[in-house]
């Protein structure tokens, strides 16, 4: 039988194309919210590296906070491709804050997706209002892209784990309430790895500096130090031995959110340079009517639609369960972090000496998307993973 195939998703130039009346009526409560709560306010965030939590709360006011957990206990209960059209509208008001509020999402929805009624009950409500707010604790200092040699122990005593050892460049670190911390239960490699919730306050739990960084000013980055930390072993989310898995469940969705974040700060300097262009005159004409201005502003638009044709892709096919839903993930993430970075510095070029100005946003979304290549997975753990599957029989 012949069967009509027509895809109803059509991404353009304008991010709106192709969604759905309920998908637009998203993405305009998202884009109203970055440039009326978010916009006016990211400079002073990032100069003064001040953790907008009132802003973040008025955020999950309209469902941001859980926008892919269930509605069971609280979460928003929307989609993949639902979450990323937020992140990305969302992005263009403040691209660090927004990267912050997508991890605490990916915190949400693991408690939510492999926690025991209780802790769903006890956290989901309490995250998806940010009344508490969450970190993902995955890296160590000797453990960063080999993310299963990790050498944090939970050593079971009683009815209690004992954790020790430290997490390095933790987002939110010392300012949040809740760690999800990826620990050693048993043996070595992946399958000896637990996921625990360790709540701030517990004694034997401490934190490191506030870290100077490039960028994603707006979020704290600290050391995590866990020193004969007693939790109960109740806290275990999902089974023992089930951590690593939790935890890169929780990041292939977190891929996909961080490149939506890299989109929404290229579509906003795409935007903002080419209104430049149009009024900025040399040679006693506007420098969009150079050639040079609008090839390359052809080319920056071409990459930020081909971004987010792979962003939108994967959302689908991880909310679908696709086979190749981690290949998938990878793809965007590692696509579209690294377009979207070469377009707003095509962006700042554009600019000339005023891209280099603390007055224009395009320097602000350079520095924060620059990690994005590094962070959730380096673009070269991303290209590993893609390999590993074009390789495999
Ligand atoms: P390394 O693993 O030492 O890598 C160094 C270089 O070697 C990279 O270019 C890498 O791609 C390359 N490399 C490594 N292995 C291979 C290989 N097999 N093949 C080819 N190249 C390879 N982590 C968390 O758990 N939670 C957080 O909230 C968090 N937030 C962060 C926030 C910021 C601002 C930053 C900078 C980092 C954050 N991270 C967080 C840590 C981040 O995930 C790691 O920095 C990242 O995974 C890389 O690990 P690494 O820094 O140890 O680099
Ligand atoms: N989704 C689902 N399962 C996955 C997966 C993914 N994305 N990646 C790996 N797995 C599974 C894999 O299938 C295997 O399962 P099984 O044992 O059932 O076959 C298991 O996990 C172990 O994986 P590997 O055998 O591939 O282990 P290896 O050590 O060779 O490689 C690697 C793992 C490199 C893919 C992993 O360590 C990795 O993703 N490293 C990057 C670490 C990272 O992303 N850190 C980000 C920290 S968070 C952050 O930066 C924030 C800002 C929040």
């Amino acid at each position: 039988t012949i069967r009509s195939s027509r895809r109803t998703l059509v991404t353009s130039i304008d991010p709106s194309h192709g969604l759905t009346e309920e998908q637009l009526a998203i993405q305009e409560l998202a884009t109203d919210f970055a440039v009326k709560e978010m916009l006016p306010n990211m400079a002073e965030w990032d100069e003064k590296e001040y953790f907008p939590v009132a802003t973040m709360r008025a955020a999950a006011a309209l469902g941001f906070g859980a926008i892919y957990a269930t509605e069971d206990f609280g979460g928003t209960g929307l989609n993949r491709l639902d979450a990323s059209i937020i992140f990305e509208a969302l992005s263009r008001g403040c691209t660090s804050t927004t990267a912050y509020i997508s991890i605490h999402n990916m915190c949400a929805w693991m408690i939510d997706h492999f926690g025991n009624p209780s802790q769903r009950e006890q956290w989901v409500p309490q995250l998806a209002s940010m009344e508490k707010f969450a970190s993902y604790c995955l890296t160590e200092p000797g453990s960063g892209s080999d993310a299963a040699s990790l050498s944090t122990s939970a050593k079971k005593d009683e009815s209690d784990l004992v954790l020790n050892g430290s997490k390095a460049f933790i987002s939110g670190g010392g300012d949040t309430d809740v760690y999800l911390v990826m620990c050693r239960t048993g043996s070595d490699g992946p399958r000896g790895i637990s996921c625990v919730l360790v709540e701030k306050g517990t004694p034997g739990l401490s934190f490191g500096k506030k870290e100077k960084k490039v960028g994603w000013n707006s979020q704290p980055t600290r050391m995590v130090i866990f020193e004969d930390c007693r939790i109960p072993a109740s806290n275990i989310i999902g089974n023992e031995g089930q951590g690593f898995n939790i935890a890169m469940k929780g990041l292939n969705g977190g891929r996909i959110n961080i490149a939506s974040c890299s989109l929404g700060a290229a579509q906003a300097s795409i935007e903002n340079a080419a209104d430049h262009a149009k009024v900025r005159k040399q040679f006693s004409k506007p420098l969009a009517n150079f050639q040079n201005t609008q090839f390359r502003l052809a080319e920056m638009s071409t990459e930020v639609v081909a971004s987010r044709l792979l962003v939108r892709n994967a959302a689908v096919a991880l909310q679908e369960n696709h086979p190749d839903t981690v290949t998938l993930c990878s793809m965007a993430k590692y696509y579209a972090t690294e377009k979207c970075f070469q377009v707003i510095n095509e962006a700042l070029q554009l600019y000339g000496g005023y891209g280099y100005l603390k007055d224009y946003p395009v320097q602000q979304y350079l520095r924060d998307c620059r990690v994005h290549m590094i962070l959730e997975g380096t673009n070269e753990v991303m290209r590993l993973l893609i390999a590993r599957h074009v390789l495999s029989d």
